[in-house]
């Protein structure tokens, strides 16, 4: 099962925190692609539902000290 989502991502400012959302990302089981821009603020993530949640995402993003929400 493969799902997209694209998370609001708060709080990167360079492009080195593009890359430290994307690494936190891709750690997760279930997490296949993940793409961040950092001017857009936009995370485009591939997973699967069954294994991991958006929550799990979110938490992942907040650990390293960005913000992370659905996009209204
Ligand atoms: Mo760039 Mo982001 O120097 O936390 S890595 S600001």
């Amino acid at each position: 099962v493969r799902d997209r989502i694209t998370l609001d991502v708060g709080g990167m400012t360079c492009a080195s925190c593009a890359q430290n959302v994307e690494k936190v990302l891709k750690r997760l089981n279930g997490v296949s692609s993940v793409n961040v821009n950092v001017s857009t603020g936009k995370a485009r993530i591939e997973y699967n539902s069954s294994v991991v949640s958006v929550d799990d995402m979110r938490k992942a993003i907040e650990d390293i000290g960005y913000s992370a929400s659905m996009p209204v």
